[in-house]
C-alpha cells in the first residue's frame, strides 16, 4: 500500500481586505463586491516524507491494540529529541531519528514486558507511558505489572545495560485491586508540584494518590491523599475518572488537577507547606533614602507577600523598597500566604538623621 504520497498544503492565514472597511457592515449585504483583495500573509506549508520507520505493520501483527496501542514519543536519552516507543511480543522496542543521517536507529530493547509475561492484557499495555519522573531532562519509562509500577531510565552511557530498572510502586498491584480499570486507566504523570520532575498520579479506590521520586534516595515517596474522588463517591464510573488529567492552566511550571465530576469540571492546586521564611532589609539607611526588604523561603508554593512596614504603610512581593519619612527603628513585618497555609516573620529597621557636616576653613596664624 503507497502511503503518504506528498501533501501540498496551502494555509493561508490573514486575507485582508484592504480599502473602505466598516466593521458595522459586517454581516451585512454588500451592496458592491469587494474591488481590492489582496493576500498579506500567505505562508506555504509542504509535507515531506521521512524515511520509514520501523515496519510495525499488519503483516507482523501490529495490527493487534496490545501493540499499537503502545506506540509512543519520548525523550529518552534527553537530547532534546523524542525517540519512537512501543511494545512488542517480546518488550519495549525504541527507536530514534537521526537527522544528519536521514535514518532510523534501533536502540537495545527495552524491559521484556512480554506477552507470555502477560503484558498482552490491557491492564499492563494500556499504563505504558514515559515521564520525565527524576527531573534531569529525559524520560523514564513507566508501566503497571501485576506487581505494581515498573519504571525504567534509559542510560546512553551506559557500557552494559542501557536500561536500568528503578525502584517499583508496588502499592499500585493487582493484589491491591489495581488491575481494575476504573484505577489503572487513570495512572498518569505531571509536575504538580512545580520542581521539574513529573509526580506519578492516579485515582485508588479512595481517591488521588500521588508519589514523588527522589533520586538522590532512589526511592518513591508518597505525597499526601489528594481529593476524595473515591468510589464511594461515584468516582468509579467511567464519565468521572476517565477525565482525570493535569496541565498548567496558570503558567507557573506546577500542574493543576483537573477532572469532571456531576457538575463540571473542577480544577486544584497543590500547596506546599511554607518552611524556612526569613526577612532582611539593607538598613541602616539615610532618612529620605530607600529601605530594601526581602523575604526568603525553604518551601512552599502558589505564595503570595504582604508587607507592614510599622509605618502605616504597606507593599507586597518578594522584594520591595520603602522610603520611611522619620528617622528611628520600625519593626517591618511580612506575611507569606497560600490558600492553604499563612506563616509571618518580622524585620528591623533603622533609619537615621541625615548629617550635614559644617566645614569651616581652617585659620593660620
Ligand atoms: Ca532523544
Ligand atoms: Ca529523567
Ligand atoms: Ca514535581
Ligand atoms: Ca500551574
Amino acid at each position: 500500500m503507497k502511503r503518504y504520497l506528498n501533501l501540498l498544503l496551502l494555509v493561508t492565514l490573514v486575507v485582508s481586505f484592504t480599502g473602505t472597511s466598516d466593521r458595522h457592515a459586517f454581516g451585512q449585504e454588500r451592496t458592491t463586491a469587494p474591488t481590492n483583495l489582496s493576500a498579506v500573509g500567505t505562508i506555504v506549508w509542504v509535507w515531506s516524507q521521512l524515511p520509514d520507520g520501523p515496519a510495525w505493520n499488519d503483516a507482523t501483527g501490529w495490527d493487534q491494540k496490545q501493540y499499537y496501542s503502545t506506540i509512543q514519543t519520548g525523550d529518552i536519552d534527553g537530547d532534546g529529541r523524542d525517540e519512537l516507543l512501543a511494545r512488542a511480543n517480546a518488550g519495549i522496542l525504541a527507536y530514534e531519528f537521526d537527522p544528519d543521517a536521514n535514518a532510523w536507529v534501533k536502540l537495545p530493547d527495552g524491559p521484556a514486558w512480554s506477552g507470555p509475561d502477560g503484558w498482552y492484557q490491557e491492564k499492563y499495555y494500556s499504563t505504558i507511558q514515559t515521564g520525565d519522573i527524576d527531573g534531569d531532562g529525559s524520560d523514564e519509562l513507566l508501566g503497571r505489572s501485576p506487581a505494581g509500577i515498573l519504571a525504567y531510565k534509559f542510560d546512553p552511557d551506559a557500557n552494559d545495560d542501557k536500561w536500568v530498572a528503578l525502584p517499583n510502586v508496588p502499592e499500585m498491584s493487582d493484589t491491591n485491586g489495581w488491575d481494575q480499570e476504573q484505577y489503572y486507566s487513570t495512572i498518569q504523570t505531571g509536575d504538580i508540584d512545580g520542581d521539574g520532575s513529573d509526580e506519578l498520579l492516579a485515582r485508588g479506590a479512595a481517591g488521588i494518590l500521588a508519589y514523588e521520586f527522589d533520586p538522590a534516595a532512589n526511592a518513591w515517596v508518597k505525597l499526601p491523599d489528594g481529593p476524595e474522588w473515591s468510589d464511594v463517591e461515584n468516582w468509579d464510573q467511567e464519565k468521572y475518572y476517565s477525565t482525570i488529567q493535569t496541565g498548567d492552566l496558570d503558567g507557573d511550571g506546577q500542574h493543576e488537577l483537573l477532572a469532571r465530576d456531576p457538575d463540571g469540571i473542577l480544577a486544584l492546586d497543590l500547596h506546599a507547606e511554607i518552611t524556612g521564611l526569613a526577612a532582611s532589609n539593607d538598613s541602616p539607611t539615610v532618612l529620605g533614602q530607600p529601605t530594601t526588604f526581602t523575604a526568603t523561603v525553604t518551601t512552599g508554593t502558589n505564595l503570595s507577600y504582604a508587607w507592614d512596614f510599622d509605618d502605616g504603610n504597606s507593599g507586597s512581593g518578594v522584594v520591595v523598597t520603602h522610603t520611611y519619612g522619620t528617622a528611628g527603628t520600625y519593626t517591618a513585618t511580612v506575611t507569606v500566604s497560600n490558600l492553604v497555609y499563612s506563616d509571618t516573620v518580622t524585620t528591623v529597621v533603622t533609619i537615621k538623621e541625615s548629617h550635614h557636616s559644617l566645614y569651616l576653613p581652617v585659620v593660620l596664624r
